[in-house]
């Protein structure tokens, strides 16, 4: 799905504001809510995570639906010519968008973003529009809800009055909402409807190298065949550098067109025709091929973006004009090596959270862009979008940052060991248990797809992250997850190595079936912390023999998460657990280790900054494994990874 922009054949606006909201109270679709205007509404900001917004516990921990609810009116001369699509970037965790009392679209999954066309259901004046918010997890929905907590210290009954939660089966707060914007905008009749774009060298891939840039245009709508499709790219100083043109044809039904016709854009004889300085074109089945000379790569830290610029002239007479920012880059692995144009890349970095108050996973402009400045300062070059896709904006600040990025879809919590398997009202339920077990198989393959539909496009995006610490070690995790690997090899255009987030418990290359399906070993590991802390010394030796177990395997190994809570400003003589000089000597063995194992290709901490969770005995006021803490000031254990990184390059490390 393509990032809603303005172009001069496009109009966008923005619906953020203050919104009107309502917590349900369990009648409000039998009362049909939707319909008219909420009563005894309080205000909300969209977007934001309600969560923090309001006081008390019976509003932070609401279990079920919410009501948002605000009017907008569109100039008719706008519907009468354009199509009108309202688009939500993310809905945590179910929507459904009632127009004027009428339910338009529903979702479920709160990271991704869906659309609507609004065309013949606008009305003249004011419409009403209600989105209503479901924030339940169970085991159905990614991330999963639980039947116990999963940092629950006790499982079974404990005598209380049963009352209608979330359970995370996961480690951070459920945060909920219209988290990211809502936004309407405008297309002519016919489309564009997506675009992928990928490069192929004609030589040896560097700076300077002949690119041929293949770019596939989906045009939609009545006018689609026949039409004109012409490809332009511009320089980062904003000079056109190549350009080339095509016809569009038709090549099927395209899914999702309102009249059933739908065309890729493309040469049907094969001819390009060329234009613009440095340009050659050939193109041929949905696809214009462009011939970039010299082209400029995209590196992490050093970006190089060209803007990909379409215009589609459709048989109506009407146009079309799309463009993004796209690098050049290339990705694989090969042996021990994670290459970026060819080049072997070392990860520095961080697990992160979308976290910040009061915002809670709503979108927070000025703190991405404080983060990376952060993640500058301290010689870190990526992280992983633990535990679910971010969002739009802070993918394309990554683009233009250089900041790599692991993308993780939000499958987290596919794991019924948590809460010492305790998920089951106190039994132990195996995870693929085809009655009891999780059910999220065909909802993990929907995240997989519209993630890559998403974020093919984007240079930052090196790898694709099925799953965080699922059960991949019992019976059934190779049956479930080999189709979903297969799936985003199927679909990523790039072909980007995938991985999963391997845990503790699943206890090394025999038993895992990450080690038989990652390109890439990823290992969230707590020694020194949940296994074997406060003996670092000890610790050391069982992570030791761990990679001893996993270097084997010939594949690049890359820590994915390692940490220890950290009190801020808790100091003490001698390093005990929750200090700061405890982390610092917990990151400092980390180090020691490896850079013994050539094995090791990257280093991403757990925590870049504390961040909020569910209320636990071992939660206090939140998580604390960051190096920062929530407002973003550094731990002791900051300042000594600022050294190590400032001191490793991003390439040929260990070479
Ligand atoms: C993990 C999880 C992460 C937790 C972390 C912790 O393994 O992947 O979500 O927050 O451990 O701090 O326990």
């Amino acid at each position: 799905m393509l990032y809603p922009i303005l172009t001069p054949s496009r109009l966008l606006s923005d619906l953020s504001g203050i919104w009107d909201f309502k917590l349900d109270n369990e009648h409000g679709f039998d009362e049909k809510w939707y319909e008219r205007p909420l009563t005894d509404a309080m205000t909300m900001p969209v977007p934001a995570s309600y969560n923090d917004l309001k006081e008390g516990p019976d509003f932070r921990d609401f279990y079920g639906w919410v009501f948002y609810q605000r009017t907008f009116s569109l100039p008719k001369y706008i519907e009468e010519n354009q199509r009108v699509v309202l688009r939500c970037d993310a809905v945590t965790h179910r929507a459904k968008v009632y127009l004027n009392g009428e339910l338009i679209v529903e979702h479920k999954g709160g990271f991704l973003p869906f659309e609507v066309e609004l065309n013949g259901r606008l009305r003249d004046g004011d419409n009403l529009l209600t989105i209503a918010v479901s924030n339940i997890i169970d085991y159905t929905t990614l991330p999963v809800g639980g039947k116990t907590d999963m940092l629950a210290m006790m499982g079974g009954n404990t005598g209380m009055p049963e009352r209608k939660q979330n359970r995370p089966n996961f480690d951070f707060f459920n945060y909920c909402g219209i988290t990211r914007p809502v936004r309407i905008y405008t297309t002519p009749r016919t489309w564009i409807d997506d675009v992928t774009v990928t490069a192929d060298f004609d030589g040896e891939v560097k700076d300077g190298a002949d690119v041929t840039l293949h770019v596939d245009t989906v045009v939609k709508g009545a006018a689609a065949d026949g039409g004109k499709v012409k490809v332009e790219i511009f320089d980062k100083e904003g000079w056109k550098v190549a350009a080339a043109d095509g016809g569009a044809s038709r090549a099927g039904t395209a899914a999702g067109n309102p009249d059933g016709a739908g065309a890729v854009a493309g040469n049907p004889d094969g001819a390009g025709v060329t234009s613009g300085s440095s340009v050659g074109a050939a193109a041929a089945g949905g696809r214009i091929d462009v011939k970039l000379k010299s082209a400029q790569l995209w590196w992490p830290l050093k970006s190089y973006l060209y803007r990909v610029k379409l215009t589609v002239k459709a048989a109506d007479g009407s146009t079309d004009v799309y463009e993004l920012p796209y690098g050049i880059r290339t990705v694989r692995v090969e042996e021990r090596n994670f290459l970026i144009n060819e080049k072997p890349f070392y990860f520095k970095g961080y697990g992160k959270h979308e976290d910040t108050f009061p915002n809670g996973r709503g979108i927070n402009i000025p703190m991405y862009v404080k983060d990376i400045s952060i993640m500058k300062w301290q010689g870190a070059n990526s992280f992983r979008t633990s535990h679910y896709p971010y969002s739009e904006e802070m993918i394309r600040l990554c683009d233009e940052e250089g900041i790599v990025i692991i993308d993780e879809t939000s499958a987290v919590g596919v794991n019924l060991d948590f809460g010492g398997g305790a998920n089951f009202q106190g039994q132990k339920v195996h995870t693929f248990d085809k009655e009891h077990g999780v059910q999220t198989f065909g909802h993990h393959k929907d995240v997989i797809r519209d993630l890559i539909d998403r974020d093919k496009n984007h240079a930052c995006v090196v790898m694709w992250s099925i799953a965080n610490e699922p059960d991949s070690y019992s019976e059934g995790a190779y049956e479930y997850f080999k189709p979903l690997f297969d799936e985003a090899r199927d679909l990523d255009p790039q072909q980007r190595p995938c991985t999963l987030t391997s845990v503790g418990m699943a206890g090394g290359p025999k038993s895992d079936v990450s080690a038989k399906l990652s390109d890439v070993i990823c290992l969230n590991r707590y020694y020194g912390w949940y296994a074997g802390g406060p003996d670092i010394e000890g610790s050391e030796t069982l992570l030791r023999n761990e990679l001893d177990e996993w270097q084997e395997l010939g594949k690049p190994v890359v820590f994915t998460e390692y940490g220890a809570d950290t009190v801020s400003g808790m100091h003490d003589t001698t390093p005990v657990m929750y200090t700061e000089e405890y982390q610092l000597d917990f990151y400092k063995m980390y180090s020691k280790v490896f850079d013994e194992y050539s094995c090791v290709r990257g280093e991403q901490v757990w925590n870049f900054a504390d961040f909020a969770t569910s209320q636990s005995l071992v939660r206090i006021q939140g998580n604390k494994k960051g190096l920062f803490t929530r407002d973003r000031k550094p731990k002791l254990a900051a300042h000594y990874l600022r050294e190590r990184w400032t001191s490793i390059p991003e390439f040929g490390y260990k070479m």
